[in-house]
């Protein structure tokens, strides 16, 4: 007989954690089916308008996934078109990334792709077509991606926000004509209906009770500026990433794509409103306004903490950087007189004959040389000349950036930058991801008509 101690075996519930894991089934999969549906999106008033979503609805399901952990979408396209799906902001394998032509094919109507990486970093993200973006994104195709801190803030509600402006028809449908080059040389296509979707619901608060609001621009084109009315508190991260020292939350200036993590504690008393607004050049709209139902305690809650940093690096110096000018050209006003297009040097007629009015370094849409290629662990600054009268909103893959402040500092991690006309901003970072990795304007319409690069990291 085999004389084994007691320590040596495992009791059964342990015992079975050495059992080979069964492979992940695709029946087990969750499904993201792109497909069109028909949704209340104005008001009872109005016809249901006819959109484009996963699983039929818009914003799509709301994903939440523990840090740390491994999403598995199986994505059916049930759209007349192909379509791909991109996970936006997460520090994701190349592979995974969901830009046609880079690192997938475009999957087509009646076939399937399995998504499946992992969730390095906590925040809020979030998901959508990178195929035909400008249609396929004003037709409804995004959703939240939100990934958890182990140890989250304690708060009363934890709602996201997720904040749309549609161009909508007098009998609340999709404005079809997606191409109109007036739109696409200036500053896109803005719409005439805004909407802030939360998710859970909620339309009633208490007198300090404390809110994590999760704010998420998936406009194709609009800057939103936005502003929290009976409510105080702080903004704690920006595009995901937690900030070192929380901010005031007062106006939130958003970019297409730029999501906004804050924090705040309601103010407002019974018989007010805390009202969730944008702020227009003409009009001020309440995107959402809840009722104060009581008090939830006598004093303020204590004070606002940074959320958990996570697992990313930052940097420390630029020394040794390779430097990688991005200088913006075309548009209205622009005064562009010719560019590259798929290879040919072209008068700016030419150009907009093929759809395209903006240059990146003298080329539109997707050259054929990177921007840049650089080594893992190689820094790449990007000094970006906005030398267009319009703003841009540009978003790199794969990665967080730092902006390259004045003073020779480094501003928050981010994954879109938004920048003025005629500014010049810098960006750097480590590289850290292998991969062939997009680089665009998130103004969905000046992407579609030329604003894209790439970067090459090698591994
Ligand atoms: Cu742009």
């Amino acid at each position: 007989m085999l004389n084994l101690k007691r320590r040596q075996f495992l009791a059964g519930a342990s015992a079975a954690a050495l059992l080979p894991k069964p492979a992940l089934s695709l029946e087990m999969t969750e499904v993201l089916e792109a497909k069109s549906g028909a949704v209340s999106l104005v008001s009872s008033d109005y016809p249901d308008t006819q959109i484009w979503g996963y699983n039929g609805g818009v914003p799509g399901p709301e994903i939440r996934i523990p840090q740390g952990e491994w999403l598995q979408r199986r994505l059916l396209n049930s759209l007349a078109e192909p379509t791909t799906i991109h996970w936006h902001g997460i520090r994701i394998n190349n592979a995974m990334d969901g830009v046609p032509r880079v690192t997938q094919d475009a999957v087509q109507p009646g076939d399937e792709f399995t998504y499946n990486f992992e969730v390095p970093d906590a925040g809020t993200y979030w998901y959508h077509s990178h195929f035909n973006t400008t249609e396929q994104i004003s037709r409804g195709l995004y959703g939240a991606l939100i990934v958890e801190e182990p140890n989250a803030p304690e708060v009363d509600h934890d709602i996201t926000v997720v904040v749309d402006d549609w161009r909508l028809s007098q009998d609340a449908q999709i404005d079809p004509d997606f191409s109109q080059i007036h739109d696409w040389s200036h500053a896109g296509r803005l719409g005439n209906f805004l909407k802030a979707t939360l998710t859970p619901t909620l339309t009633e608060v208490k007198q300090n009770q404390r809110l994590r609001l999760r704010f998420i621009c998936v406009a194709t084109d609009r800057v939103m500026t936005l502003a929290m009315l009976g409510m105080e508190g702080k903004v704690v991260a920006l595009d995901g990433m937690p900030l070192d020292v929380p901010t005031p939350a007062e106006l939130l200036t958003l970019g297409p794509a730029q999501r906004a993590d804050v924090i705040v504690d309601v103010t407002a008393a019974q018989g007010e409103q805390a009202i969730i607004g944008f702020i227009g050049r003409e009009d001020n709209i309440a995107l959402a306004s809840f009722d104060i139902s009581g008090q939830a305690s006598l004093a303020r809650r204590p004070e606002i903490a940074p959320l958990p940093a996570n697992p990313i690096q930052r940097l420390t110096s630029l020394s040794g950087a390779q430097i990688a000018p991005l200088n913006m050209e075309g548009g209205a006003m622009g005064g562009l007189q010719s560019g590259t297009y798929k290879g040919k040097q072209m008068t700016t007629e030419e150009l907009v004959q093929n759809g395209q009015i903006w240059t990146l370094n003298g080329v539109a849409g997707l050259p054929e040389t990177p921007l840049a290629e650089v080594a893992l662990g190689e820094t790449l600054r990007i000094p970006i000349i906005n030398n267009t009268a319009f703003a841009h909103a540009m978003h790199m893959h794969g990665a967080h950036f730092q902006e390259v402040l004045p003073d020779g500092s480094f501003g928050p991690l981010r994954d879109t930058i938004l920048i003025e006309r005629q500014e010049t901003r810098e960006i750097a970072f480590t590289a850290s991801n292998p991969g062939d990795w997009v680089f665009h304007c998130h103004m969905l319409s000046h992407q579609a008509a030329g604003m894209i690069t790439w970067i090459k990291v090698t591994s």
